[in-house]
């Protein structure tokens, strides 16, 4: 069971997320029963419920408030991720996620050939390596090997995917400025990731690998061990997954990556489990965006999530929003990327039909 110190972190933080007016999945999760039930268990890497709650417990604003610290976690603490998991993706404690399906990129067309709306499409996954557990248990030592066997696999890339990696250690900070305001590089993690512990030991072991035309980029020890990602301007989906695919497809020849038997692939945060896709564009919408309730009411309506142009927890700086695809578990590699590809379709016609 977890140390005297633990526990009492615990204890304190659930009496007072009870009190807060938090309207986190945590908080309607966590009955006192269950956290009376998870509070002494810890997985086989030592992590304890206080790993996998503490982001939620100090900031009473997030959407879900957890995170799993280790593959073990999802079992050990699966009671709390699972109707947490049941309520963001809509997939119940027995469904199973489907196998890998990439389906056929050449299908997805340019969802703005105008280029009226759209002004940059990404593609992203997410993958753990195996044999590493997650953020809050990265040691400085396991961070340095991860990073080591992701750069030497990534560096070895052919074609589009060829490219360079930069580890954070040392790069000029003018240069890491410069590739975060151009929306390539991640920014020191934002507050709901710091507090739970996932930015420690920062820089160690964290990374970028940009291919020449910096359209395929990989993320090294951010959020997840690694982000690949596809980008690049205007609405052309298809270009863009396909380039992550055959990305991911090379990358997995030489990695193994963390899959579980029901959940998929595995991610630190559970929003992103299953087949971890995220599809966005940036996108303004001058018309149906005016009103943002109507716009998140439209966007729920199409399984799509919509942030402001800043990434996560930001507002729109400029009437444009980051719309991409909310779920992402119970359904294929395809499916999660074609929902968003129609529902964009849709808000587009509508855009056009208002105007
Ligand atoms: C939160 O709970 O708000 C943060 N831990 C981030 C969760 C993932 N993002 C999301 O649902 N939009």
């Amino acid at each position: 069971t977890p140390d005297a110190d633990v526990l009492e972190k615990l204890r304190r933080g659930y009496e007072r997320l009870q009190l807060s007016s938090s309207t986190s999945l945590l908080r309607k999760h966590l009955t006192r029963e269950l956290f009376d039930r998870l509070k002494v268990k810890m997985t086989q890497h030592g992590s304890s419920l206080l790993d996998v709650v503490q982001s939620g417990f100090q900031h009473y604003d997030s959407n879900v408030g957890v995170y799993a610290p280790d593959a073990d976690a999802y079992s050990v603490f699966s009671q709390l991720f699972d109707p947490i998991i049941a309520e963001y993706h809509g997939f119940g404690p027995t469904d199973v996620h489907p196998p890998l399906d990439w389906g056929n990129p050449g299908t997805l067309q340019d969802l703005d050939p105008e280029n009226k709306y759209i002004r940059s499409t990404r593609v992203r996954c997410g993958r753990s390596i195996a044999g590493y557990p997650f953020n809050p248990m990265m040691t400085k030592e396991l961070y340095k090997q991860m990073e080591k066997e992701a750069s030497e696999v990534l560096s070895q890339l052919d074609g589009v995917h060829a490219g360079k990696y930069e580890t954070l250690r040392g790069m000029n900070p003018r240069y890491q400025k410069q590739l975060i305001n151009d929306h390539y590089l991640f920014k020191e993690g934002d507050r709901f990731l710091i507090a739970a512990k996932s930015c420690e030991h920062w820089p160690i072991g964290r990374g970028i690998f940009m291919n020449e035309d910096k359209t395929f980029l990989v993320w090294v020890g951010e959020e997840d061990h690694l982000r690949i990602i596809s980008m690049q301007m205007g609405g052309h989906l298809g270009e863009v997954y396909k380039r992550m695919v055959d990305g991911v497809n090379k990358i997995g020849r030489k990695l193994s990556f963390v899959r579980h038997p029901r959940l998929g692939f595995l991610t630190f945060c559970p929003t992103n489990l299953g087949t971890t896709v995220r599809a966005s564009v940036m996108i303004r919408l001058p018309i149906i965006g005016r009103d943002m309730a109507q716009l998140e009411a439209l966007a729920e309506r199409y399984n799509l999530q919509v942030r402001g142009s800043e990434g996560e927890h930001t507002a729109s700086a400029d009437g444009s929003y980051d719309i991409s695809n909310k779920r992402r578990l119970g359904i294929t590699e395809f499916q999660a990327v074609h929902e968003m590809y129609s529902g964009l379709r849709e808000m587009i016609y509508l855009e056009e039909l208002r105007s």
